[in-house]
């Protein structure tokens, strides 16, 4: 069903009673949906074996503000913008005055904040764990100065990724490096504000190609709790080895307490930061399941959401607004499965009747809906075509082309 078919002259949706019921409820869930773009995903982003540049990708910290503003102002759903310390703030402290005159200039606040532990030549043997007391103090030094930057900027969260790891077995000692990390992660946990998190991302490979140090949610569960009561495990959907049931992790991370947040992408084989739902949507829709359970039984719940993605082929723009609104509607399907009725069954072991229940939500076109929502929000009812429409990424492929980018680094 297209909405403007289901809409009379005067614009107001035509609805059963149980169709404005689940609108009501609607508005609700999309209301209180928020997620946080990533400025990297606005950049030239490539593979391990080279870039292809476009025209329209942001270069400068101002471009990327201003991708991210485009990107609220067709979603109504990205009001924070993720910074990564060397790539946005490449002089840390000096460069806060000007993300927050840009804060200011494009109505999108400063997300999380992301110090960058694998880029200097001395993390080579690893950041916090590297065997090398003079290089993990400075690994923690840069880690305090991106807390200083997030204190500075309002920014609650301090988002760490470490590259730590080794590629050959008995070249590294993994369990001095464990003491090492908590000893780091407690140093740095010290200096939070009260409302600042930590939270940790896991990966099983990539790029240490052994051991990782941080491998998996236990091991980023047990380095949170020895940190301190603000550390925090991260979700990225793309850190898993195929087949891995990641909403059970995220089950466990609910009842333990431990849940951070989540960077969202899909994947087919390893960490490849494609489109979020572009691969396995079910998987999305399972995982949002289990916080909505868990926002039922706690409202307090404080999950970050945020994209983290690179986009080496599509246009930047336009595939994260693909993304937002992919969240928005499986968001939207997984809050709208009846979760009364689906324990009944479960209690009751109807196994086919619970399936059908849960299945039956996934596959509710939910797109009129968020579609009614974002009207009466004031938004584009098709964001992707109100993109097409208003040639914002014409136009900034003209003003971003001809000059000279860097095509050597990730991001
Ligand atoms: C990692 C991880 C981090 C990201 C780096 C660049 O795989 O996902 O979040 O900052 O890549
Ligand atoms: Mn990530
Ligand atoms: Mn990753």
């Amino acid at each position: 069903m297209r909405l403007e078919k289901s809409l009379p002259r005067e614009g107001k949706p035509i609805m059963t009673l149980s169709e404005s019921a689940s609108f009501d409820q609607a508005v609700r869930v999309l209301d209180s949906f928020q997620i946080e773009v990533p400025s990297w995903g606005f950049a030239n982003t490539g593979t391990r074996f080279g870039k292809f540049v476009q025209a329209a990708a942001a270069f400068t910290i101002e471009e990327k503000f201003a991708d991210a503003a485009e990107v609220n102002r067709l979603t109504g759903a990205t009001p924070t913008l993720a910074l990564h310390v060397l790539w946005d703030l490449p002089n840390g402290l000096d460069d806060v005055p000007e993300v927050s005159l840009l804060e200011l200039r494009f109505g999108i606040r400063a997300g999380s904040i992301n110090p960058n532990l694998f880029q200097e030549q001395e993390y080579k043997f690893g950041s916090l764990c590297n065997p090398s007391q003079e290089i993990r103090q400075r690994a923690v030094r840069h880690v305090l100065d991106s807390i200083e930057i997030a204190k500075r900027l309002g920014s609650r969260d301090l988002s760490l990724w470490l590259p730590d790891g080794s590629n050959y077995p008995g070249t590294q000692s993994i369990r001095k490096r464990i003491g090492w990390l908590e000893e780091a992660l407690c140093e740095v946990h010290g200096h939070l504000l009260p409302d600042q998190r930590l939270p940790s991302e896991y990966k099983p490979f990539e790029p240490a190609f052994y051991h990782t140090d941080i491998a998996d949610w236990g091991m980023s569960s047990h380095l949170a709790r020895v940190a301190g009561p603000r550390a925090r495990v991260l979700v990225d959907t793309g850190h898993h080895y195929s087949s891995q049931n990641i909403e059970q992790i995220v089950a466990w991370l609910l009842h333990t307490g431990l849940l951070g947040g989540f960077h969202f992408n899909d994947r087919r084989y390893a960490d490849d930061d494609l489109t979020l739902g572009s691969i396995d949507p079910y998987q999305v829709f399972r995982i949002f399941h289990e916080i909505h359970s868990g926002q039922a039984v706690n409202g307090e719940l404080e999950i970050a959401f945020m994209i983290d993605q690179s986009h080496n082929l599509k246009g930047k723009i336009e595939a994260t607004v693909q993304t937002v609104v992919t969240a928005q509607e499986l968001w939207l399907k997984a809050a709208l499965i009846d979760r009364e009725q689906l324990a009944v069954y479960q209690e009751s072991c109807d196994l086919v009747a619970a399936e059908e229940l849960f299945r039956g939500a996934f596959w509710r076109d939910v797109r009129p809906l968020v579609a009614a929502w974002r009207q009466q929000r004031g938004l584009p009812a098709d964001p992707l075509a109100a993109l097409k429409d208003s040639g914002y990424v014409e136009r900034i492929g003209i003003e971003r082309a001809g000059r000279v980018t860097m095509v050597n680094s990730y991001a």
